[in-house]
């Protein structure tokens, strides 16, 4: 690649676009100073086939804004005051290393965590591998609020999972969408849903919105908020009341079906409606759409494991025992197992080194939720470690996710220092006010004098760079050496050429870690000197190393998929059965049969009298990924104003009108955004803009970028009782009220540039 493609002496860029996770193949053209002047979607790549969305093409408009961040910066005022002095990035990581290391010694290294987010490469795997050779359980990061209940479920059932798996045209017959919305969340994986509707598959859709992707079901089930639990016991009941799951599949392959019968008996199709709202009938025939079309996959998608406790251990069980009993395990064109990494491709988990951590001489204690979530701890992964060891013999690749810490029990660690101190909080590629739920129990921590050091790497300054005690420039995707796997989980890698000169100091996120990490570890190889380094030590497996798949022909491999594996390895699980009622919830003490405790509620939340309605904020839209691009003036444009759905009768009832201000309330909080009448949602539903922060409101306290003034997140409950017995937090269906109103509002932004230009 990287040839003369141009006669001006222009070179094209091969890399792929790590603007929201699908990572879609992207071509830049670099003129002659290195500068990237214009770009293309990579047809070579398979992910989109060369298309990019709306998001994408905002590239060069991020990678030039006035208002990024340049120069690292330490603050010199108060926390969130805005005074800041420049400094060097050696000064920042002698600095910031020297007090990690202090905190170490007199804290253990437990009292340190770090906060991450969604999918940015060198990011997140970066930030596991450093908190494995530091010593600290309680890391955070991409797929924490995405996944991890479900991953759990999947691997504590099958010992392998579905989760990053495809529907595939012509082959399936039946796909199922559920508490997901591709039309918007994902372009390549709504294309091919299209293709397999061409080619005949019938389509379900399970949300409380009819979302885009709802408007092209053959069967739209409206399920009430967090009682999804309860409608995969409905079609269960059907299912076996009918005789129409798989029999022979059931007998072979899968244990605990007794018990699931037992505890689906009293979900008749009419008391699956009184709790759901889905009718009756629609829930008759779904089961059938569902069992007999022929291939099937029920897709996974985040609404599931965002429900809170309770309520997502009812669903995320009762959607992995739907798959294994309808027989669409690993049946082509119905729920493909992932594919562990072969010996030619690949090596991940061995380079995060999660044993270094297992095995750490300085860790004498699990994460600070482990006692609440025990499956979610070291002691989990040890557990699944083993049970998986027959398919994964480095490990099941989602482990990360068993690892997890949950966000509010590190607020909670910070704030009461419970069940022990957490003194000191690394945030990269996250904004934990806006995106990780709980915003005030984070906003509590993060201006707590307990804790003595706040450190963000970010792109922007966010709210929560705001308040840090030093902000460190990154780099966007054109300016750095990447490399994607899925986060280990796909069946797939790809990997990207630098495109940019970085501007200013911006830097790679792998160099924090690798700078911290060569300051305070105890293996001086552990963290070469570049990515491309580590890049190299993935790819060693294939035989090329990152330079020669970065520069060859092909720059990305798919792993072909093998189906029936069990049939020759059986599962992944203790029994080496389908654990319908998995022993590894039982071992750690979590039920594990799919008993239903959503709504009415089982868990502590505001009193539904003063709150009648449920919100079920931070549902994707098209051209904004979470908290991202907020300062994009073409998407500006397209989606100025945080909108929030709402029925017209539920509207006309508080007196609110379609395209008026509203104020959403919860016992923590009021936020406003404007109304949009919506007739297709549940009359007890409203649906509010997720992530909502405008970097053009005034910065710094009390105000920081209008964080409380339409932030969906500022208002979601925070306790760590509430997560879900993974940890996940309960950032759907909470119950809130409504009004006509917009009270709080935050000044415009005075226009200083602080710390971001490229002048001294
Ligand atoms: N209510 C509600 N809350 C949710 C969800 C929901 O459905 N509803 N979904 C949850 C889910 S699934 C997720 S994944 C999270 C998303 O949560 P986050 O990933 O925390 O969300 P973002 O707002 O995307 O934060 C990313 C931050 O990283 C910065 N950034 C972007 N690229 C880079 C980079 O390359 N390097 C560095 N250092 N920084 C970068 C951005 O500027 C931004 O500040 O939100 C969760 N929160
Ligand atoms: N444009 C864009 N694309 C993205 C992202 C982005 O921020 N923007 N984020 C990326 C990330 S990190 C992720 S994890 C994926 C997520 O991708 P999706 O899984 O598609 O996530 P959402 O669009 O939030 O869809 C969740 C759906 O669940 C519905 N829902 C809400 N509550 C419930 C409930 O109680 N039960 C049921 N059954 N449904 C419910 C909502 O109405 C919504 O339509 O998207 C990725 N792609
Ligand atoms: S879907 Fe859009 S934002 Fe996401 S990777 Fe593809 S082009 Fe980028
Ligand atoms: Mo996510």
């Amino acid at each position: 690649m990287a040839k003369l493609n141009y006669t001006d002496g222009s070179e094209v860029r091969r890399t792929f676009c790590t603007l929201c996770p699908q990572h879609c193949g992207m071509l830049f053209r670099v003129d002659g100073e290195g500068e990237p002047q214009a770009f293309d979607g990579d047809r070579n790549n398979p992910v989109a086939n060369g298309k990019l969305c709306i998001k994408g093409t905002t590239a060069l408009e991020i990678h030039r804004h006035d208002d990024r961040l340049n120069f690292p910066l330490k603050r010199v005022g108060k926390r969130g005051e805005g005074k800041w002095e420049r400094i060097s990035w050696q000064q920042a990581m002698d600095e910031i290393a020297a007090k990690l290391r202090d905190l170490r010694e007199q804290d253990g290294p437990e009292s340190v965590a770090t906060l991450g987010g969604t999918h940015k490469t060198p990011g997140d795997w970066a930030s596991w591998r450093w908190a494995a050779d530091f010593g600290t359980p309680n890391f955070v990061s991409q797929g924490r609020n995405c996944g991890v209940s479900e991953y759990i479920a999947e691997i504590s059932m099958y010992g392998w999972d579905t989760v990053y798996q495809s529907f595939y045209p012509g082959k399936t017959k039946c796909i199922v969408i559920w508490g997901s919305n591709p039309a918007e969340s994902s372009p390549p994986s709504f294309e091919r849903l299209r293709q397999c509707q061409a080619q005949g598959a019938k389509l379900i859709v399970v949300d409380p919105r009819r979302t885009k992707t709802a408007a092209r079901a053959d069967l739209h089930l409206p399920v009430r908020p967090r009682t999804d639990g309860a409608l995969a016991l409905g079609l269960i009941h059907v299912m076996i009341r009918d005789g129409i799951y798989d029999k022979e599949f059931v007998e072979n392959w899968c244990t605990g079906f007794d018990e699931v019968e037992k505890e689906a008996a009293q979900w008749t199709p009419e008391r699956t409606e009184e709790i759901t709202g889905v009718p009756a009938d629609d829930i008759v025939t779904a089961a059938h759409m569902y069992a007999t079309l022929g291939p099937a996959r029920l897709s996974f998608g985040v609404a599931a494991t965002q429900l809170g406790e309770g309520a997502s251990r009812s669903a995320v069980l009762g959607r992995s025992i739907l798959r294994a009993i309808s027989g669409n395990l690993d049946r082509p064109g119905g729920e493909p197992l992932g594919n562990p990494y072969d010996e030619n491709t690949f090596s991940w988990l061995p380079n995060i080194n999660f044993e270094k951590l297992v095995d750490h001489p300085l860790r004498t204690r699990e994460s600070v939720n482990a006692h609440e979530t025990p499956i979610t701890s070291i002691s989990g992964y040890k557990a699944f470690r083993e049970a998986t060891a027959k398919i994964y013999p480095e490990g099941h690749t989602g482990t990360a996710y068993v690892l997890f810490a949950s966000q509010p029990a590190i607020y909670r660690a910070i704030t009461e220092q419970d069940p022990y101190p957490v003194k000191a909080v690394l945030v990269q590629c996250g904004e934990p006010l806006l995106s990780m739920g709980a915003g005030k129990a984070a906003y509590d921590a993060f201006t707590s004098e307990k804790l003595e050091l706040l450190v963000t790497m970010d792109m922007w300054m966010t709210p929560t760079a705001q308040l840090s005690d030093y902000v460190l420039p990154a780099a966007d995707f054109m300016e750095r050496a990447d490399l994607s796997a899925h986060w280990g989980i796909g069946n797939f890698f790809v990997v990207g050429q630098q495109s940019a000169e970085p501007v200013g100091e911006r830097r790679n996120d792998y160099d924090l870690w690798a700078e911290l990490g060569r300051r305070l570890s105890d293996d001086p190889d552990y963290w070469p000197e570049t990515v491309e380094g580590m890049f190299d030590r993935f790819l060693a497996p294939s035989g090329k190393s990152y330079r020669e798949w970065a520069d060859g022909e092909v720059n990305h491999r798919f792993i072909k998929p093998v189906f029936y594996k069990y049939k020759e390895r059986g599962f992944a699980t203790p029994s080496g059965k389908v654990e319908l009622v998995p022993s590894l919830f039982e071992r750690f003490g979590v039920e594990a049969r799919p008993v239903y405790t959503g709504p009415p509620y089982s868990v502590p939340d505001a009193p539904e009298g003063e709150y009648p309605l449920q919100m079920i904020p931070g549902s994707r839209v098209r051209e904004l990924t979470a908290s991202n691009l907020r300062q994009s003036e073409r998407l500006k444009r397209i989606h100025p104003e945080p909108i929030c759905d709402v029925h017209p009768d539920t509207a006309t009832q508080y007196g609110i009108s379609d395209g008026e201000w509203m104020i959403i309330e919860r016992p923590e909080g009021a936020i406003r955004q404007r109304a949009r009448l919506d007739p297709s949602l549940r009359l007890d539903t409203v649906n509010p803009d997720g992530y909502w922060w405008n970097p053009d409101e005034a910065q710094y306290e009390p105000h920081l970028s209008g964080v409380w003034v339409s932030n969906a997140n500022a208002i979601t409950p925070g306790a760590p009782e509430l997560s879900s017995f993974a940890g996940d937090q309960p950032l759907r269906g909470a119950r809130c009220r409504i009004r006509a109103g917009e009270e709080p509002v935050a000044p415009p932004r005075e226009r200083v540039l602080t710390g971001t230009t490229t002048e001294d």
